[in-house]
């Protein structure tokens, strides 16, 4: 025991000792950023090689060749059948060795479809429905049209990349006086290209130098966003005079905002918007990336440049992928609206699959709830404040010694009755499973993957042995089939004993995070399954855990879909798990921060995000407290948490004031359940983001393009939180819906008052109010008997919220399952379309309502009418009633319509 104390007191000082900003590169510190980098603009050295065409139904192929050292490329480039989009893939023709494909980021191999193609003068044009691709032979580039108007140009700036594996040269004579005499083109001078230093850590480059790097304009945009994940405004910023954006997932400890570090995720998708197009490009690589950010800055340097230079036109913004490894692998996707290349991303890497109810409503965590009565107390207490709750969470305390898949014995002597006792409550339990694994040959963990060799290797084949919360660990090597499957077995029933189904997973240091690693992660030279370099593959360590995670919560039940929150992730990871955004600091930047980074998660296809509420690391003080959870309670993952340092925060520690607060932000989310629920059920139809900028449904609107405290939910709600202390008014923008600065009708979600004008409108808060908006033209619905957890509010009564658009108008809809199973896949559920015209509402099925409840509609409330309704009269099946409107808030509302929601019926007001 003592000796635990020892180490964790060891552990923690070591972790905080060995992180802090310095301790990650900068650009100009790794050899490949800084060889990439140094491209010289507008030289490319690659052409298309004459005579080498290839051209097939579905695609093309060439040969590219650098021009000094007249190596060889081979060319692909292929329409995409599905979503206006082409994908590129640039290889060496005979490379010395495979270089690495990244396969478990898409959904599924894309299908190219026909083409057209047509030869010119020096270039190719590439027809694919209404896109096309001009391929220019020398200077390469190719000019990526939709619909006639050039959306993208590859490699206009010439800043193309692709060092191609070779011998390592002798060491002998680099340092002779004539040395420079004799390199040729082909050689590669910079000091860390065949093996490298970071701080006390050797990186042994057996391959060589083999960056790929490659630029991408954007004609048509006047921003550029993506790339998650940073802690920066959702608009990317220029990196002139900064370092790139950086991608390499990485534990950053106590990580700083307003920054282009990397953090725990990677996705390596940018788009580029403006007012009449949206496109983007999907930069399909694993490893180690950077990305340059060409913007004209609005400051004053470039205005005083431009006018200087007598220039009125700068260069469209442009985007510079460069990466350690791998091959060059792009999707370039056209739009034109934000909607559209959002779908074309998902359609690749596919959608968040529909949550359990369960998992949208509010989880209770903290670094560590410490023994089964503490869990117990908690969750009692949630009820004695009448207070929310469906899920409480376990860290890595609960675990004997952080074994994983064990428990603490003392601590959690019977955790099947914990559970119980929970489920009885209709509240679930998520417990932690990290992916270090401690050197305890007592450990049946460690034993079975040191007898099977299921570890990640060394470059001498002995297991790789790093630092981390047990002490000495080793790390399952994820990308092996066999290391994924014996993971999952470890879930099931039969094996991990101490669990029931319902008990739901937390993947955290996945990066992976190892305390004294380079960087805080594993050396770039241990190898993976199939002789790959973590180099090769790092940024998807997380999420080929994470499959794993996946496949264990399936195996041990099939029906109920699993719930994972992961922090690392990649593209596509969005298919198993939510995430959030790491360790956060209870201060009112990281509250703003958090939304910001949701943001730009959401249009990379994740859009189950959320940051912890309260922050991490400090206390919040009672203001920062509630005004995070008001700001969370609009999140779609909505998750307090903190770290072990930190004092208690439960709600009832907080004045009543607060408690109250709280309370009412957390029966606020309660309350738009139905929505969220029916959200996250579009969402994994279409693949259309649930939280989304201004930009997505307001493209023309400039002002808008810059806004990122303030977020739409679908086009239904538009959320702008409290985020600063002492507030007593906010500044909401009503974005404008052309440039006639005419927008839609919003109203207050809780008074209904209307608002008809756009842009800024200075508003009034106190204490409770979280300023959200419904726009005129959708119907929203909720219910308004809140309960202790979301799963006892199953059958309870729908409240339809009607706010009407200029026209008289609304519409909307409602999803309907058993909140838990995967029968909705077999058309177990209903879906509902209401719409509103003419002083009727009508209900109609998207399709046959399948699923049988007892739910019905309470009460119909509607805003923005002309007139005052008499009274109204339901009809349903030819059978008429009168029902009884009263004024509610500023708008009506019809008491008790009384209707199935398996049921037809039209109510018609009277005047
Ligand atoms: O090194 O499991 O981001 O949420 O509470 C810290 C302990 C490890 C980091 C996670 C945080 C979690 C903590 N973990």
């Amino acid at each position: 025991m003592r000796l635990a104390i020892f180490l964790l007191i060891l552990c923690i000082f070591e972790y905080a000792v060995a992180v802090d900003q310095t301790n990650f590169k900068t650009c100009d510190q790794s050899s490949f950023c800084r060889r990439c980098r140094n491209v010289k603009p507008d030289n490319t050295k690659f052409a298309l090689v004459p005579g080498t065409l290839n051209i097939y139904s579905d695609s093309i192929t060439a040969d590219l060749q650098h021009k000094d050292n007249k190596h060889l490329f081979s060319l692909k480039l292929e329409g995409i059948e599905k979503g206006d989009t082409f994908r590129l893939l640039i290889d060496e023709k005979t490379p010395l060795k495979p270089r690495y494909r990244v396969v478990d980021s898409l959904k599924e191999i894309p299908k190219p479809g026909s083409i057209k193609v047509q030869e010119g003068q020096g270039e190719l044009t590439i027809t694919s429905g209404s896109n096309k691709a001009v391929v220019v032979a020398d200077p390469f580039r190719i000019d990526f049209y939709q619909n006639n108007v050039l959306t993208v140009s590859v490699n206009a700036k010439g800043l193309l990349t692709f060092e191609h594996l070779r011998p390592k040269p002798q060491e002998l004579g680099t340092d002779s006086p004539d040395a420079n005499e004799v390199k040729s083109s082909d050689e590669i001078t910079d000091p860390g290209a065949w093996e490298e230093n970071f701080k006390s850590h050797h990186d042994s480059k057996p391959y060589g130098p083999e960056a790929v790097a490659l630029d991408f304009s954007f004609p048509e945009a006047e921003v550029l966003f993506g790339i998650p994940e940073h802690a920066d405004s959702f608009v990317l910023k220029s990196t002139s005079g900064t370092d790139p954006y950086r991608l390499y997932n990485t534990d950053v400890f106590e990580y700083i905002l307003d920054s282009k570090m990397a953090l725990y995720g990677s996705v390596p998708v940018l788009y580029g918007h403006g007012p009449k197009r949206t496109a983007g490009v999907f930069w399909q690589n694993a490893a180690e990336t950077w990305v340059d950010i060409y913007t004209a800055e609005k400051n004053v340097v470039s205005s005083i440049v431009n006018f200087v230079s007598g220039s009125s036109k700068t260069d469209p913004p442009a985007a510079h992928f460069m990466s350690e490894s791998g091959i060059i692998d792009v999707f370039i996707l056209l739009g034109p609206s934000p909607i559209d290349v959002f779908k074309q991303y998902t359609e690749l890497t596919g959608s968040g699959p529909l949550p359990q109810m369960f998992a949208l409503a509010y989880h209770q965590s903290r670094w560590n709830y410490n023994s089964e009565d503490d869990v117990e107390e908690v969750s009692a207490k949630f009820d004695e404040y009448d207070i929310p709750m469906d899920t409480m969470w376990l860290d890595i305390e609960y675990t004997d010694g952080k074994r994983y898949f064990t428990w603490d014995k003392f601590k959690f002597s019977n955790p099947l009755g914990m559970f119980r006792n929970l489920s009885k409550l209709g509240r679930h339990m998520v417990i932690i499973i990290d992916p270090h694994i401690k050197r305890d040959d007592q450990y049946f963990f460690h034993k079975d993957c040191t007898e099977r060799g299921l570890y990640t290797k060394t470059r001498e084949g002995k297991d790789y042995e790093g630092w981390c919360w047990p002490g000495a660990a080793s790390y399952p090597d994820f990308f092996n089939p066999e290391v994924r499957a014996y993971y999952a077995s470890q879930y099931l029933p039969s094996n991990f004993k101490t669990v029931t189904a319902d008990v739901m997973i937390w993947n955290d240091m996945n990066e992976p995070s190892v305390f004294n690693g380079p960087e805080v992660t594993m050396p770039k030279d241990m190898i993976h399954y199939g002789n790959w370099e973590h180099r090769d593959v790092h940024n998807l360590y997380g999420h080929m855990h994470v499959m794993g995670t996946f496949d264990g919560l399936l195996g041990r039940d099939p029906n109920q879909r699993p719930y994972i929150l992961t922090r690392s992730h990649f593209a596509g990871t969005q298919r198993y798990a939510s995430i959030w955004t790491g360790d956060n600091t209870a201060d009112w930047g990281h509250l703003q921060h958090s939304l910001k980074m949701c943001l730009s998660e959401a249009v990379a296809g994740f859009s189950f995000c959320g940051a912890d509420v309260g922050g991490f690391f400090g206390n919040p003080d009672a203001e920062l407290f509630a005004r995070w959870y008001q700001t969370g309670a609009f999140l779609p993952f909505f998750r307090g948490h903190a770290h072990i340092d930190t004092k208690r925060r439960e709600p009832w520690l907080f004045p009543e004031d607060t408690r109250l607060i709280v309370r009412d932000a957390i029966r606020k989310r309660y309350a738009f359940l139905p929505l969220w629920y029916t959200m996250f059920y579009e969402h994994e139809m279409t693949g259309e983001p649930v939280m989304r900028p201004l930009l997505a449904h307001y493209p023309q609107d400039k002002e808008g393009y810059n806004i990122d405290y303030e977020f739409l939910l679908q086009d239904r709600l538009l959320v702008r939180p409290v985020m600063d202390r002492g507030a007593s008014k906010v500044n909401v923008y009503f974005p404008s819906t052309d440039d006639k600065k005419t927008g839609d009708v919003w109203y207050d979600i809780n008074t209904l008052k209307k608002y008809t004008n756009a842009g800024y409108e200075s508003l009034p808060v106190d204490s409770r109010t979280i300023p959200v908006f419904q726009r005129g033209g959708t119907i929203i619905p909720k219910k308004e008997r809140i309960r202790r957890a979301a799963t006892l509010m199953k059958n309870d009564p729908y409240t339809l919220v009607v706010c009407l658009d200029r026209a008289g108008k609304a519409q909307g809809t409602l999803y309907i399952d058993d909140e838990k199973s995967y029968a909705y896949r077999k058309g177990e559920f209903n879906y509902l379309l209401f719409e509103f015209e003419n002083g009727q509402l009508n209900v109609n099925f998207k399709s046959k309502p399948n699923f049988k409840t007892t739910a019905w509609i309470e009460r119909v409330v509607i805003a923005g009418l002309d007139r005052t309704p008499k009274s109204a009269t339901l009809i349903v099946g030819g059978v008429s009633q009168d029902l009884e409107v009263l004024p509610h808030e500023e708008g009506v509302a019809i008491r008790k319509p009384g209707i199935s929601v398996l049921e037809l019926f039209t109510i018609r007001l009277n005047f």
